[in-house]
């Protein structure tokens, strides 16, 4: 049951029994994560005032050093998770290679994966754009009492248990899945407390905005480049809208809300687009498909994926399912 203006607190109590291998610990986890979220919010609402307070790279007034945002959310959600001893490995798009975490009570003992995307769009913090976080949450395949292997990270999409995103906006939200429905919280900063405001979110049906970098376009493949002008074609409820932050969560936010549809395809230059599979676009697959819409590649479920490498990248199409679809037919057709 989900009840309006209940805090994040409260729902998570109330639907632990909903979780999967309900044990408490993925609850445990989505705790972790909103209370990073809150540091990172913190740092994030200051980012201004870099002018004043000095730059990522200098050493402030009080003989601190200034970090970079990126670098603080990366360290800021790994050290809150390591230090709960929640799981048992992260992954991360600021990191090389994945962290085994280690020095636990019970060694190597936790069931659960983390792959994130600590500060999504970080190049839009310069100009006071939202920015966001993205995280997924698998269960651990190689045998608990061990140390996790790559194997743990390299599940595709539809073994996810858990995923979501943190907005840092005009408000700041946290949205996630536990593959029962998708809910939003807003936090408000003055209590700290996140409430839930945004109660079973569903993409509309169809919609009249789409999301994608035109710049790109001489670069797209021909069934984009038609999509695109399908778009625009005065036709039926045509043209659509475009609108592009140039930031996943907010686009992909907005549509989820309004009805849209977010492709970054194949380029040229990059055939594989510029997306990452694991850290953006099967967690936004995986809410996506939770709240009624529909997440390809152009040609086939993005969840159905088998991931072969921690940074592999892959063309996006997420929204509103009927749009989703119209491109995938425009990409038959080719
Ligand atoms: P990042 O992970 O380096 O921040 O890049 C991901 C971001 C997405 O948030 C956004 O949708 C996309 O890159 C924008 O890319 P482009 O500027 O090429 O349109
Ligand atoms: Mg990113």
């Amino acid at each position: 049951m989900t009840k309006k203006n209940q805090t994040l607190g409260e729902f998570i109590i109330e639907n632990q029994t909903d979780f999967p291998y309900a044990s408490g610990e993925l609850s445990r986890l989505i705790n972790s994560i909103r209370l990073a979220a809150k540091m990172v919010n913190h740092e994030v609402n200051k980012a201004g005032l870099v002018d004043i307070t000095g730059a990522a790279g200098d050493t402030n007034i009080q003989g601190e050093d200034q970090q970079k945002l990126d670098v603080f959310a990366n360290e800021t959600f790994i050290k809150t998770l390591t230090n709960r001893e929640i799981v048992c490995g992260i992954a991360s798009e600021e990191n090389d290679d994945f962290i085994t975490i280690e020095g636990q009570k019970n060694d190597h003992k936790n069931k659960y994966v983390v792959l994130i995307d600590p500060l999504d769009g970080s190049s839009n913090i310069d100009v006071n754009v939202s920015v966001g976080t993205i995280f997924s949450v698998y269960r651990r395949i190689t045998p608990v009492g061990t140390p996790v292997t790559i194997e743990d990270f390299l599940q595709p999409g539809n073994l996810q248990v858990a995923a979501g995103y943190i907005i840092y906006g005009t408000s700041t939200m946290l949205v996630y899945t536990t593959g029962h429905g998708v809910n939003g919280f807003t936090l408000n900063p003055a209590l700290g407390t996140y409430y839930l405001s945004h109660p079973n979110m569903k993409f509309p049906e169809n919609g009249k905005i789409y999301s994608v970098n035109e710049g790109n376009y001489v670069h797209f493949p021909q069934g984009i480049k038609n999509y695109i002008k399908y778009c625009q074609e005065e036709k039926e409820d045509r043209p659509y809208t475009s609108r592009y932050i140039g930031s996943l969560v907010s686009d992909i936010h907005r549509n989820m809300i309004k009805g849209g549809i977010y492709i970054y395809p194949g380029i040229s230059n990059y055939p594989n687009g510029k997306l990452r599979l694991l850290y953006e676009c099967n967690p936004m697959a995986f809410l996506a498909e939770q709240a009624g819409g529909k997440a390809s590649d152009g040609f086939q479920r993005i969840m159905d994926i088998k991931p072969t490498e921690l940074h592999q990248r892959i063309p996006f199409v997420c929204g509103s399912k009927q749009m989703v679809e119209k491109v995938e037919e425009f990409m038959k057709k080719g």
